[in-house]
């Protein structure tokens, strides 16, 4: 009997009314976001960050684990973690965020991790500058990429894989750019990629490719599924797109009050709330935050905190909120020092990437007690 991958793996596809399947089940149980009230953390705690695993968690033994350098280089790396650890190292603050965050709210609903709001996380990434290890392999300037290629392995789409991302050269060698092998200060959980991943500040997550094994400097573009295939911006599923790169700006709040355990409608007393939330953006910094009571019909100044010296993590605002008895709908938008901003609904593409839709929050607020 033959069988093939194309059984089990189809194509992309849209929601066309069926709403979310227990196969995207499975994966939303597998790949949590962040719990909402987390965002009053500057660092987000070991377990609260979000995930994303398109395939298994590999399990890697650090004694034996290799990295391998290679391609248009003076001379092929393979290196032990513990050689790793002997370069120059740095610490880097940054915001993470999912391309696919967003993605369940589109209509037509791209079939796929159906995220809401939730896939952000901020973490301290130590580790090797990536361009201290090109320098050391001599990687050729005159390269077009770098490719990277994690340990694990899967099929999407019909394509068997590991899972492979590219970097333009340029990109490749910003200081800020880490292989990184720890977390917060430990070393990296199995989740997030131990031993070695890389963490691209500013790019959308499926740049930061964990578990990786192999570094190869190209002189042509990479054309492997994830950079040609995924994450691509397209109305129809044969137009070529534009790649996703940059983490477009957007404002969360921590909902207010406590939640109701079904709706998660928030339920709050009148008196003063202070409202507080986190802005961020991989393009331009933050320079304003608003927020909204009322569904979008008018909106207030947020206070911003002032840089601290992180410039790749979210910035926090506060508001002082005086709600009486009635119901409202709270939402936040940032603005960049670019002036980009955020839409109220939100344009479509066929994956459900790089959206920024403002969060709506309902909150009913009681008489007071
Ligand atoms: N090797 C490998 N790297 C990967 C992925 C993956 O499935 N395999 N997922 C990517 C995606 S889509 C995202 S959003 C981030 C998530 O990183 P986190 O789980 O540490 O938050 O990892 C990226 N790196
Ligand atoms: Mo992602």
């Amino acid at each position: 009997m033959d069988v093939t991958l194309a059984e089990i793996s189809r194509p992309g596809r849209v929601d066309t009314g069926e709403g979310i399947s227990a196969e995207e089940l499975a994966l939303a149980a597998r790949n949590h976001g962040i719990p909402l009230e987390a965002l009053r953390y500057d660092v987000t705690p070991p377990g609260l960050h979000y995930l994303l695993i398109h395939y298994d968690i590999p399990l890697l033994d650090p004694l034996t684990w290799r990295l391998h350098v290679g391609g248009q280089v003076g001379t092929d790396l393979t290196l032990g973690l513990a050689e790793l650890k002997e370069l120059p190292s740095r610490t880097v603050r940054v915001t993470m965020e999912c391309a696919g965050n967003g993605r369940a709210r589109l209509e037509p609903r791209p079939v796929s991790q159906p995220w809401l709001v939730e896939a952000v996380g901020t973490a301290e990434w130590t580790g090797v500058p990536l361009r201290e290890v090109l320098a050391a392999a001599g990687a050729d300037p005159g390269a077009a990429e770098v490719v990277f290629t994690g340990a694990d392995h899967g099929v999407e789409r019909g394509v068997e894989q590991d899972y492979q991302r590219s970097l333009p050269l340029e990109e490749a060698m910003r200081e800020e750019v880490l292989l990184a092998y720890e977390m917060n200060g430990l070393p990296l959980a199995p989740q997030h990629g131990f031993p070695l991943r890389l963490v691209v500040p500013g790019w959308y997550g499926m740049a930061h490719v964990k578990w990786l094994r192999d570094i190869e400097v190209v002189s042509e573009p990479f054309t492997g599924f994830q950079q040609a295939v995924a994450y691509r911006l397209r109305q129809a599923p044969d137009e070529p797109g534009v790649p996703v790169t940059r983490i477009t700006p957007r404002a969360l709040l921590v909902p207010p009050g406590f939640p109701d355990f079904m709706s998660r409608t928030r339920v709050v007393r009148p008196g003063t709330v202070t409202l507080e939330g986190r802005a961020w953006c991989g393009r331009a910094p933050v320079e304003r935050v608003d927020v909204s009571m009322d569904g979008g019909a008018t909106w207030a100044p947020a206070v911003l905190a002032e840089p601290d010296g992180h410039p790749w993590a979210w910035r926090r605002f506060t508001f002082e909120w005086s709600p009486g008895p009635g119901r409202y709908e709270l939402s936040a938008r940032a603005t960049t020092a670019d002036g980009e901003g955020q839409p109220e609904s939100q344009a479509w593409n066929r994956g459900g990437f790089a959206n920024n839709a403002v969060q709506r929050i309902p909150v009913v607020c009681l008489e007071a007690e």
